[in-house]
């Protein structure tokens, strides 16, 4: 080993398979790749590998395997749980996907896309829309994160509910696995059973079973019209009301049904001067619907209206322009970033089942209350989908494992799940040990050991070995 902590001739080897520009080892370049943006996961890589084609990555890839060394993949860096940090060692190899951001080709008729992992999801969007088409996926990271993350992490964001997650939405996969090898599945089939579809163990495996390189993405028709309208509501059964009701009367024309709590509202006029259109209320949805056929408007008026005269909600408002339904969104997608301002919190990624929301919402506060006072929830998410941010306002005093096992332990009793959308990453993997299954545990070990025997890539994600 040399004074790095790799063996000798590695990072000359490596530079050898990269080229100019493909490979990284000054420390003060190295040092965005090691630490999450929260700044949750410190940890130094090594050195950062740029690689520029699938076969530079199979290279890379062959290399660290015959050296023993671990990789870390990476793309825009946005996750919250950890999952693309490397560990404090400095042994181990950054792989970032960011030099591979071609859109290879883009099908209208089809509705397929095929990208590489390194595109950042809004110009996937923009490609899709350039040809008349949506690509859905769609959340507040979508700005930086890459194609290759949001696939390891099977992101979810603002309109699952009518799209589905990441998983539902990509047609073929390309990947390098923990030997080196490349496997092509880039079909761009809509149906296509021939075999197991070895592509969904790669899809929310986080890097820890080989790397994405590339993906046939589905696309959907864009609708002709949009509305976006925010709702203040008195609590979340009222919210649930509202949502049973639009599901009766718009059906899935509905993409989006979000709640935001008072909390929310007041770090977003704290932090970034935002207020809301409406006075302030506990609670507020942001619903949007989009179809093709004319009529859309009234229908949602008329669904809004009812829930008025029911008093399930008492104020409302509909954006009157794309800028409007824009501005709704950026107050939506901005509360992530001014939590962070606010200071120190403790995230939650939990789904209870859709009719569950509220008694879960009452039990968690009052675990909370009686468990960790002094704490403050800020609580929103993507309620369509019975997946909450329930984040935790905390104080120097608090300890933040404590609270998730508090918060985890209410999502337990109502049959939840501690990630509905963000992975596992580094944040949860205790977490998750302490709450599947042992035989589920055991079935994930032995697909770790299967794909990837000798535990380099991206070790300690998802399982702790
Ligand atoms: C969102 O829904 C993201 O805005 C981030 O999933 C959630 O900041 C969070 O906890
Ligand atoms: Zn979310």
């Amino acid at each position: 080993m040399s004074a790095t902590g790799l063996p000798p001739d590695f990072l000359s080897r490596l530079d050898g398979l990269l080229g100019p520009g493909g490979l990284l080892t000054d420390e003060a370049d190295c040092a965005p790749y090691g630490i999450d943006w929260r700044r949750l996961f410190p940890g130094r890589a090594a050195a950062v590998a740029r690689p520029s084609s699938t076969g530079q990555v199979a290279s890379v890839v062959g290399l660290c395997r015959e050296a023993g060394v671990a990789l870390v993949p990476q793309g825009g860096h946005t996750g919250l749980a950890g999952g693309a940090t490397p560990d404090a060692s400095g042994r181990q190899v950054v792989l970032s996907l960011a030099r591979m951001n071609a859109v290879r080709a883009v099908d209208p008729v089809g509705l397929t896309m095929e990208v590489e992992a390194g595109c950042v999801v809004q110009a996937a969007q923009a490609a899709a829309e350039a040809a008349g088409r949506l690509f859905p996926v769609s959340y507040g990271a979508e700005g930086s994160a890459m194609v290759g993350g949001m696939i390891a992490t099977n992101a979810g964001g603002i309109n699952v509910l009518r799209y589905g997650m990441t998983r539902s939405l990509v047609l073929g996969l390309e990947v390098v696995l923990a030997d080196g090898g490349v496997v092509d599945g880039l079909r761009a089939l809509r149906k296509d059973n021939a075999g197991y579809d070895w592509k969904q163990l790669f899809i929310g495996s986080e890097g820890t079973l080989g790397i994405v390189t590339a993906a046939v993405l589905r696309l959907v028709p864009r609708p002709r019209y949009t509305e976006t309208a925010l709702l203040a509501v008195p609590d979340p059964e009222a919210a649930l009301r509202i949502l049973a009701a639009a599901q009766d009367s718009l059906g899935d024309t509905i993409q989006a049904f979000e709640l935001i709590s008072r909390c929310a509202f007041d770090l977003l006029e704290r932090y970034a001067g935002l207020s809301g259109p409406l006075p302030p209320s506990p609670w507020c949805i942001l619903l949007e619907a989009g179809s093709s056929l004319s009529g859309l408007r009234d229908a949602v008026e008329a669904t809004l209206g009812e829930a008025l005269e029911r008093g399930d909600a008492v104020d409302g408002v509909f954006a009157e322009s794309k800028a409007q339904a824009a501005g709704l969104w950026s107050l939506r997608e901005r509360i992530t970033e001014c939590e962070a301002h606010q200071g120190k919190s403790v995230k939650h990624d939990v789904s209870v089942p859709i009719p569950a929301i509220p008694a879960f919402l009452e039990a968690a506060d009052r675990a909370l209350a009686e468990g960790a006072p002094g704490t403050v929830p800020n609580v929103f998410g993507h309620m369509g989908d019975g997946n909450l941010h329930y984040n935790v306002l905390v104080g120097p005093e608090h300890d933040s494992a404590a609270i998730n096992r508090l918060v985890h332990d209410v999502v337990d009793r109502f049959a939840g799940s501690i990630s509905a959308e963000h992975g596992i990453g580094q944040y949860r993997v205790d977490e998750l040990a302490r709450r599947r299954r042992p035989e589920e545990m055991a079935l994930a070990q032995r697909l770790k050991r299967a794909l990837d025997p000798d535990g380099l890539l991206n070790p300690g994600k998802v399982l702790r070995v």
